[in-house]
């Protein structure tokens, strides 16, 4: 059982709740861990789990928490020893959720958990999540395995059905607060040697700005223009600065005119390096010499060597 047993953090984590919700829902309701060895935080079994897991399907389909905790005490033990789930299934035909879920593919308990937060719009839950993922796994790894396919799986939904557009704002509003966190708790010293912008219009930031967190922790400095940024004032800021590699974000089709790439290399101060990154680009329409990255890592990578290189040339 020791083995099995989980913190609180890990609880809430694959509920998608926050855990002052655990909290609240020990301390009112007596939903608490059970799991007690001499001298150590008392741990959740897997049959508290399962009983938050029915306290949590209830609230959010708009049962009250003194009522859903009462379904939740009484449901007999439904763990491979114990009796079976007795809870009602749906109580109201579409939940407080919005119905449905976000699908996450195979990512784990943790992608899962944000995905729920996400349809119950529980901003404390969502933010905990990413928070913790970001200072326990770091942000190449909370990118891939967490945030994208949360935010892929939104997509999907969006796409299918034309709806959870309020998701998608409070996940990328979160999103956002969190990388900023990430990346103000890492500012790199040194000169601003890559040079980070949206394309024309583009208003898809967040890859950007997991690359900038991500630069952060690698200790890489940057300058971040952000969404939208004119071709004009792109090559004014490239002109003033002088950077070593400028990513480009595209997005989508609609923003990927090529022609913002080859201001980039026309440009009087041309960088080393210009990156076309995101799935917006065509391969077959780059001009020569522009790189395309296949993900953040390789982003990362190829920005800290070209800093890099930069930097010893400048000391030989
Ligand atoms: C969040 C979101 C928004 C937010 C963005 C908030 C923000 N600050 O970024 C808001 C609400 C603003 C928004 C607006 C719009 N959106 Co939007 N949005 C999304 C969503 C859900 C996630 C975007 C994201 O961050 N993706 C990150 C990952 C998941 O994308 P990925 O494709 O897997 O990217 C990989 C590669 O690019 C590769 N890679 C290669 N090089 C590099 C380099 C780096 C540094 C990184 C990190 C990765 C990388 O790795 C990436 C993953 O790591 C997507 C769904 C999706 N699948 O992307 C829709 C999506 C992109 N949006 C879409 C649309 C249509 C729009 C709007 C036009 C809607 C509208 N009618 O207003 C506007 C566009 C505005 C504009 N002109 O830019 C469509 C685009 C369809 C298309 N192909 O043209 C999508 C696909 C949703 C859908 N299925 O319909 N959106």
């Amino acid at each position: 059982m020791v083995d099995e047993a989980l913190s609180a953090g890990a609880v809430a984590r694959r509920l998608g709740v926050a855990v002052t919700t655990l909290r609240t829902w020990h301390q009112r309701y007596g939903l608490g861990p059970s799991e007690h060895i001499p001298g150590h935080h008392r741990r959740y079994t897997p049959s508290d789990l399962a009983r938050l897991e029915i306290m949590r399907r209830l609230t959010a389909e708009g049962v009250s928490p003194a009522e859903a905790a009462r379904w939740a005490r009484q449901a007999p033990d439904p763990t491979p020893n114990g009796t079976g789930v007795v809870a009602p299934t749906r109580i109201h035909p579409t939940g407080r959720d919005g119905g449905g879920s976000i699908p996450v593919g195979r990512a784990g308990p943790a992608a899962r958990g944000l995905a729920r937060a996400a349809m119950r719009l529980d901003a404390a839950a969502i933010s905990e999540t990413i928070a913790h993922a970001l200072a326990t796994s770091g942000v190449v790894a909370t990118w891939e395995g967490l945030l994208r396919p949360v935010l892929a799986g939104i997509g999907e939904r969006h796409a299918a059905t034309a709806g959870l557009i309020e998701v998608e704002h409070l996940v990328s509003r979160c999103v956002s607060e969190a990388l900023a966190a990430a990346s103000r708790a890492k500012v790199p010293t040194g000169p601003a040697r890559i040079l980070l912008s949206c394309a024309d219009e583009e208003q898809h930031t967040l890859p950007l700005e997991a690359l900038a967190a991500a630069l952060a922790e690698a200790g890489v400095s940057y300058r971040m223009l952000g969404a939208r940024v004119p071709v004009a004032a792109l090559v004014e800021a490239v002109n003033r600065t002088g950077p070593a590699a400028v990513v480009l974000w595209s997005h989508t089709r609609a923003t990927a005119d090529p022609a913002q790439l080859s201001a980039l290399l026309a440009a009087p101060r041309r960088p080393l390096l210009v990156l076309a990154a995101g799935p917006g680009w065509r391969a077959d329409t780059l001009p020569a010499g522009v790189v395309r990255p296949v993900d953040l890592a390789e982003a990362v990578s190829l920005s800290a060597a070209v800093r890099d290189s930069l930097d010893q040339s400048r000391r030989d």
